[in-house]
């Protein structure tokens, strides 16, 4: 067999994956969906490809593993890989380059879809004249207020910066861009203005069988936070954050990242002997959240493993592993 090829729209993708260029759950799986469809087209046209479809399904296989190995924890990722991949058939080159090609558009419209409808159902958690506070910065979790807005309603926003990358501040950006008065605040001033907040609105990176949440580093302190203050909270997720292999008891792997993240290595040094670390993602336990909004509807934490098995049988595949 023909050495498979990668193209380097798979590389660049990858990259911009891994050091967060292209961040946020919803738009790591897009990315990833569309680097497939690249990498079909140049397979598609490469020598060593071009007529044989056996090295055709290699190269986008391997293009899979490159994309998967990025980062570990947001499961939209291998979701992604698996709603192409499980797609690619045909017995000729084209007829595979099409099936990969049409599977990544479809993947990309629906995952818009998605975002649309669970916006709306979001919105329905939120009345006229409140104040939502937000963590991170979250697609899933911004259309729920945008599709508010939408509705008449008026809300206003307070944003944790979200450290060590301040996600916090996109949002803010986009909140202001839909006409959102924003109030930004740093990540430990989120008790003092819980007081002031009618609903917490995160996102999620992955949720698993059992309605855990797993999302930024520091949702699951909000969470207790707004559980003490009587302050309702949200995941918004569309069913693509759903973990398929936490049905079969698996545990999700939460990122570790750079500790030049946290801290700049010239301070480190001047500090003195010292640990860093810098987990990119924690768990929130489902008795503190009040729902999950998706596409199909809002369920409490605990019922989420019902649509789940609904939606991916009792298990996953790795469609990208080597044969
Ligand atoms: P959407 C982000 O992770 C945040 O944790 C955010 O809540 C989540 O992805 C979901 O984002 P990171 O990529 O899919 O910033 O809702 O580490 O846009």
């Amino acid at each position: 067999m023909t050495e498979p090829t990668r193209h380097s729209a798979v590389e660049e993708t990858a990259e911009e994956i891994a050091t967060m260029e292209i961040r946020g759950a919803a738009t790591i799986a897009s990315a990833a969906a569309e680097a497939l469809a690249d990498q079909a087209e140049a397979a598609a046209a490469a020598d060593a490809t071009a007529s044989d479809p056996e090295a055709f399904r290699a190269s986008l296989r391997t293009a899979g593993r490159t994309l998967r190995e990025t980062r570990p924890t947001a499961v939209s990722l291998p979701n992604a890989l698996r709603y192409v991949l499980q797609r690619m058939e045909g017995e000729t080159v084209d007829a595979l380059r099409r099936s990969v090609v049409d599977a990544s558009d479809a993947f990309v419209r629906q995952l818009d879809r998605a975002q649309e409808d669970l916006g709306e159902v979001g919105a329905n958690r939120l009345a006229d004249g409140d104040t939502v506070m937000t963590h991170c910065h979250s697609t899933d979790a911004l259309a729920c207020v945008e599709a508010a807005v939408e509705q008449g309603k008026s809300i206003s926003a307070v944003v944790k910066e979200t450290r060590p990358r301040q996600q916090g501040h996109i949002t803010a950006e986009a909140l202001r861009e839909m006409g959102v008065p924003v109030t930004l605040i740093v990540d430990s001033a989120a008790r003092r203005y819980l007081d002031e907040v009618d609903h917490v609105v995160v996102g999620a990176d992955s949720i698993a069988a059992d309605g855990g949440v797993i999302n930024k580093i520091g949702t699951s302190g909000l969470a207790v936070n707004a559980r003490e203050r009587g302050v309702p909270i949200m995941t918004a997720a569309q069913t693509i954050k759903l973990h398929p292999e936490t049905l079969t008891g698996h545990t999700v792997e939460i990122e570790m990242r750079s500790e030049e993240e946290v801290v700049e290595p010239g301070t480190r040094e001047a500090i003195g002997e010292i640990a860093v670390e810098n987990p990119a993602f924690d768990v929130t336990p489902p008795r503190y959240m009040d729902a999950i909004v998706t596409e199909h509807g809002q369920f409490p934490p605990e019922s989420i493993v019902a649509l789940m098995r609904e939606l991916f049988g009792e298990g996953a595949t790795e469609p990208w592993a080597e044969q």
